[in-house]
């Protein structure tokens, strides 16, 4: 049967990388690899060390963002995304607590969209530095849903002493 539907375009992703325990430069090099294994893997933001968030003693983080394309639906990605965390040993944790890796949606396409496991945009992305200031360095002039502002303008928002570009 000859297939008439014009291929769909794929969506465009922004992820967030944090980790803070074992060899962190390493993790961060292993996540992305994986994800390279589900969706196209655009473009990789610089690494930035920061001060921990939420609990404070703890050790640093490193974070990175992502951008990819990927036709999976915003579920399936997070699946796969927790699969990936799993089965790099990411133990079950404290909440804000120390982490090997921790993967987050941060945004997909111009959706907004809430359940009880997933919402997206990532809803305390827009007043962490650790996420702003890496997604700002590949996603500056993407604007936020919902917000009506660009990451740049949101990172200009926030304080900027607690991280520490590599
Ligand atoms: N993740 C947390 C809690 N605190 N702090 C920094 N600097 N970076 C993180 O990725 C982070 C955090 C749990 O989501
Ligand atoms: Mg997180
Ligand atoms: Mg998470």
């Amino acid at each position: 049967m000859t297939e008439n539907r014009l291929p769909e375009p794929a969506h465009t992703v922004y992820l967030g990388l944090g980790t803070n325990l074992g060899d962190r430069a390493a993790n961060l090099a292993e996540a992305v690899a994986r994800l390279g294994e589900h969706l196209a893997v655009k473009q990789e933001s610089p690494i930035y060390e920061t001060e921990p968030w939420g609990i404070t003693d703890q050790p640093a983080f490193l974070n990175q963002c992502i951008c990819g394309e990927t036709m999976l639906t915003p579920h399936r990605l997070l699946r796969i995304m927790k699969g990936i965390e799993a089965e790099m040993g990411r133990q079950t944790i404290v909440r804000y607590g120390p982490r090997l890796i921790d993967l987050d949606i941060l945004l997909y396409d111009k959706l907004h969209y809430s359940s009880y496991s997933l919402t997206i945009p990532h809803p305390r992305m827009i007043d962490r530095i650790f996420v702003l200031a890496p997604l700002a360095d590949i996603a500056g002039d993407v604007v936020h849903p919902g917000l009506g502002c660009t990451i740049r303008e949101l990172l200009g928002r926030v304080d900027h002493s607690v991280i520490r570009r590599l």
